[in-house]
């Protein structure tokens, strides 16, 4: 049924967080850790040859936090900005700064390029393929006072059409970097807070905010009513005679108008920290197509989460007046080698974190042997030691 036309259908890929430059070590003497940075590029280079060459989207969007860090080192930019140009040659690409980088991403001359689009300052861009036209707004990250500001903020990206378009579009995502009230992380929901943004506040012309910052790849509605939309897909509907975009619930054909964003965190590419570890991690796809009938077109999205493998992450707590070092160091050489099992040919077999307590001097070097050992296991082992 989707695919029947495809002249009046498009795909795009939405990614976020990638966070290129964390736990990289820019000499690649640092055999472990070398290996854990590059994941991240390298994950980020299969997802955009795959999507590009097989799955054949038409455009592709960045929720923010591509670097890492505001000052990202040579290396990295030149291996992440290889990826984005490689991937610019045959599609656009949408971006939003995130927090990490201190709402401004170190591009340079590349936000010139024809495909590469930064939302530097809050404004709108147009996509437009085969009849169906999207309108992207997006703004960077607010770093203070997001809730208050979130309403003005989007009305004046809606305004700052940096392309102008005189017909209305038929489909408007929001493109963003906040924390959105209700969504989640392991063991805790944001709610409060003077950077947390009630999804009221955005206001119902949108059909889909696509949204970084949280890590966990989710879907949250907005607070309006909402009819017949399921977990991936919701309808809008043109009024043929009119011409009109319906945003309202009617009484006889509810199900096919449209009424609430769906909100979408797509996550993180790779698990950026231990918090993450149960987290899977992925790319959404999305899909918009148009179906004409007799007596309405409708406009549809569908979002598929497709999931990719993520690095292999255990935690572990030592209190040694309660365990003898000697059982907890057998623990740890076991789990190392379960990941090295797991995991026998890849050069990461996987991250370990150890948390000690009590802990004396006489206890150090017993612990920091347990480094080389899990490198030869091609794991990366980090430990911290409480007083
Ligand atoms: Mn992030």
């Amino acid at each position: 049924m989707v695919d029947k036309d495809p002249r009046r259908m498009l795909k795009f890929l939405f990614l976020s967080d990638t966070h290129f430059g964390v736990h990289y070590a820019v000499n690649p003497r640092n055999k472990i850790r070398y290996q854990y940075g590059s994941q991240f590029f390298n994950k980020v280079d299969e997802i955009f040859r795959h999507t590009i060459r097989e799955r054949k989207v038409d455009f592709i969007l960045h929720g923010g936090d591509f670097f890492n860090r505001s000052k990202p080192p040579p290396d990295v930019v030149k291996r992440s900005t290889s990826l984005l140009l490689w991937a610019s040659k045959y599609v656009p690409i949408y971006l939003i700064p995130g927090n990490h980088e201190r709402s401004k991403l170190p591009l340079g001359l590349l936000e010139y390029q024809e495909n590469i689009h930064i939302f530097s300052k809050p404004c709108s861009f147009i996509y437009e393929k085969d009849a169906i036209r999207i309108k992207l707004t997006g703004f960077p990250y607010i770093r203070h006072h997001g809730r208050k500001k979130i309403k003005s903020v989007i009305r004046s990206a809606w305004k700052n059409e940096i392309d102008s378009v005189h017909e209305r579009s038929h489909y408007n995502i929001l493109l963003m970097h906040q924390l959105i009230q209700g969504s989640r992380v392991e063991h805790y929901t944001f709610n409060r807070g003077h950077n947390v943004i009630r999804s009221s506040d955005i206001p119902p012309l949108f059909h889909l905010v696509a949204t970084g910052h949280v890590h966990r790849y989710q879907i949250l509605y907005g607070n309006y009513p909402r009819i017949n939309s399921s977990h991936s897909r919701h309808r809008i509907v043109q009024d043929v005679t009119s011409g009109k975009w319906s945003f309202t619930p009617s009484k006889t054909e509810r199900v096919f108008y449209y009424t609430n964003p769906i909100i979408c965190y797509s996550g993180s590419t790779e698990r950026v920290s231990q918090m993450e570890r149960k987290e899977d991690k992925g790319y959404v796809i999305g899909k918009i197509w148009i179906e004409e009938k007799t007596k309405r077109t409708s406009v549809n999205m569908d979002l598929n989460f497709i999931p990719v493998p993520a690095t292999e992450m255990r935690y572990l707590k030592w209190n040694l007046d309660q365990k003898p070092l000697y059982k907890s160091i057998r623990d740890l050489q076991m789990t190392i080698q379960e990941m090295r099992e797991i995991n026998p040919t890849s050069p990461l077999a996987g991250v370990v974190h150890v948390s000690i307590t009590n802990a004396d001097t006489s206890h150090y070097s017993r612990i920091s042997h347990l480094k080389k050992f899990a490198e030869e296991n091609s794991v990366l082992l980090t430990i911290r030691i409480k007083d």
